[in-house]
């Protein structure tokens, strides 16, 4: 195997293998990334990463950090002690802190920032979260990409679908919305009444595969019923949406291979899991599970077949409204809560209260800014590892192609407190291959993960009677309110809050504002103050601040969606004012 063979370490679609070439990172030719990386990877070494530990403001050695860090963890009761992880680093590896924790009496987390809605309403509906594989959606005649942006979150499916017959719906005109074959330009917060349509007219106007019905989703016509509740003349005006784009929706598809790609655009809402569980429907209805070239990509997870070596075992308390007043010392690793949890300033508020506020991380942000106990974390680059990744089957050997002498590793750092502490603890190697384990050799030479089916859900769901569930009753939310939505999508600069983050206020220029000029944006939570940049890529309703930009989470709700324990950046309407 090749020693300067890695593979990015980033929270993203692509999971990019990256060849490490005299200090330059590039992509393989062959494979998914197909001779390029991204924005992320291309300028990484840019990036200005923290080399020295600080405590209290002062730096001090890292020796100094970690004795600093035994002593606060012995300073607190153990039910005191809360163990904060995001996602800035994807590898495997990053759990074994979770391991110390768990094992120390320490309380961890629970509940998602991201996908777990939509992950709900999946789950609800085929017993399971089993993704439609690249190779597959490769295979596919017609494409619809629901609420994902590919050319920034995804950018390595493009060569894949590249020819096929494309159809956007999203409140955003994206770069493939521009060339897209038919692009709905949809309301915020809609899709589940336009599945819930789409499922009735093409009941109603093609020929539905009955024998696929009877077999997997007997309860179909209960579900049409559902649908025939919907008043279309008076839902589709405000949705945005015309009986005409219904139509030529439904002849693209028919009796075509069919993928929906769906991202977390959909279900960053209360009732998220609904928009997800309404979208499987349709597809349902269009016959798409279990048949080649067809079914519904979304985030899958990323370590299904992945048995944890770690014990996870602890009392844990939601990530999305985090009351970290409760603990005398935070242990926050691999994230930015201050700029990317919900409600930013409850979490300031919360967690100006910790005693001992610890932050493990590569970047300075607000949260190290905060921080007691600073403990720079070596990148992806100096520690070995390996990933998966929740839109294809490899997994990833995440070589350490080189060695640098500031930050350290998260092994390394539990390795150090699990022998303070006297708990159990394996070598690195021996997880390594533990996880390893789970992988099988395919045919061209990749590793992908042992049992992860190519054509999900081939025979049946997997739900209780093997059939889908469809909604039985949805959340009518379509009253009128003149406030803004705000969508709140990813950045083609930024990894969420890591790199270059955007510093503006997206408008569509009929509102009125200038190019520039300051304006206040506020909700029932709070008020940010930004720059306009007018844009008429989007619907006039709509207000975009981009994920990672300083104080959007001023805006947002810490509630949770009804499903699934996730957060639901978008539930929330704004309204605009000129900063005087
Ligand atoms: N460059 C870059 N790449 C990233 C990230 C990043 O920050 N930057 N973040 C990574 C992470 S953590 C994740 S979870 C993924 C997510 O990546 P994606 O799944 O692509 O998610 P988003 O960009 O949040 O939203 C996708 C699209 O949904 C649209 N949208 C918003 N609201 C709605 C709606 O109500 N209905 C519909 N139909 N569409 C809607 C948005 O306008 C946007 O175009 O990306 C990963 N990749
Ligand atoms: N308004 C709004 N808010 C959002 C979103 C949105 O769409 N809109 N998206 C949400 C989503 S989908 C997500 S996933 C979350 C992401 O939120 P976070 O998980 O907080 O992600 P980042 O902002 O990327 O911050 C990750 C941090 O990880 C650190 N890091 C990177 N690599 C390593 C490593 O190897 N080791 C260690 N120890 N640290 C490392 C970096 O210093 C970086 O600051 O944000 C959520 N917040
Ligand atoms: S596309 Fe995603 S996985 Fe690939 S290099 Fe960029 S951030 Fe990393
Ligand atoms: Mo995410």
């Amino acid at each position: 195997m090749q020693n300067n063979l890695t593979a990015c370490s980033l929270d993203c679609y692509d999971a990019c293998a990256v060849v490490y070439d005299e200090g330059k990172l590039k992509a393989l030719k062959d494979g998914h990334t197909q001779g390029f990386l991204c924005p992320h990877l291309n300028h990484y070494s840019k990036h200005e990463t923290i080399t020295m530990p600080r405590y209290k403001g002062k730096e001090i050695s890292l020796d100094e950090a970690k004795v600093k860090l035994k002593e606060i963890l012995e300073s607190s009761n153990k039910n005191e002690i809360l163990h904060y992880r995001g996602s800035g680093n994807f590898a495997l590896m990053q759990e074994v802190t979770d391991h110390f924790f768990s094992s120390y009496g320490a309380v961890l987390t629970d509940g998602t920032l991201c996908d777990g809605a939509g992950e709900a309403g999946i789950i609800e509906g085929r017993g399971s979260n089993k993704n439609m594989p690249l190779s597959e959606i490769a295979k596919s005649d017609v494409v619809i990409i629901w609420g994902r942006n590919p050319h920034t979150t995804s950018s390595h499916l493009l060569p894949l679908i590249k020819g096929k017959e494309i159809i956007v719906i999203d409140p955003l005109k994206t770069k493939i919305a521009k060339t897209a074959d038919l692009f709905i330009q949809i309301k915020p917060h809609s899709d589940l009444y336009l599945a819930m349509m789409l499922t009735r007219f093409f009941h109603i106007h093609h020929d539905c595969d009955e024998e696929y019905l009877n077999e997997r989703a007997s309860e179909f016509e209960e579900f049409y019923e559902l649908t025939q509740t919907i008043r279309i003349k008076a839902v589709l005006e405000d949705i945005g949406v015309t009986l005409g784009q219904l139509g030529e929706l439904l002849e693209l598809v028919n009796n075509k291979k069919v993928a929906i790609v769906c991202g977390v655009g959909i279900q960053k809402y209360l009732d998220g899991s609904d928009v997800m569980r309404a979208i499987d429907a349709f597809a349902v209805t269009l016959g798409l599970f279990g048949k080649e070239g067809c079914g519904v990509s979304y985030l899958g997870n990323s370590k299904e077949g992945i048995i944890s070596p770690f014990n996870s075992k602890a009392k844990r308390v939601s990530k999305v409204n985090t009351e970290f007043s409760d603990f005398k010392t935070v242990f926050i690793q691999g994230a930015n809560p201050l700029s990317q949890m919900p409600d930013s300033q409850r979490v300031k508020e919360s967690i100006s209260k910790v005693e001992n506020l610890v932050y493990f991380g590569l970047y300075e942000n607000e949260t190290s800014e905060i921080a007691d106990l600073i403990i720079p974390a070596k990148s992806f680059l100096y520690k070995d590892d390996v990933r998966t990744s929740y839109s294809h089957n490899a997994m990833m050997s995440m070589n350490k192609v080189q060695e640098s002498d500031s930050g350290i590793s998260e092994y390394d750092l539990s390795a150090y407190l699990c022998k303070e502490f006297r708990i159990e603890l394996e070598s690195q190697e021996f997880y390594l291959k533990h996880f390893k384990n789970f992988s099988v050799q395919r045919m061209d030479g990749c590793l992908v993960v042992e049992d992860r089916e190519i054509t999900p859900y081939r025979d049946d769901f997997d739900t209780d009677d093997g059939e889908f569930l469809f909604l039985e009753e949805f959340e009518a939310h379509n009253a009128k309110n003149e406030q803004l939505h705000l969508i709140t999508p990813k950045s083609a600069t930024s990894l969420n809050s890591q790199f270059n983050r955007e510093e503006h206020v997206y408008l569509h220029s009929s509102l009125g504002f200038v190019n520039e000029s300051e304006v206040i944006i506020s909700s029932v939570n709070g008020t940010v103050t930004l720059r306009v940049k007018n844009s008429n890529d989007l619907r006039e309703d709509c207000v975009l601040i981009y994920s990672g930009t300083r104080g959007v989470n001023n805006l947002t709700s810490s509630k949770h969606s009804f499903d699934g324990k996730s957060a639901i950046f978008q539930e929330n309407r704004v309204q605009v004012t000129q900063k005087s």
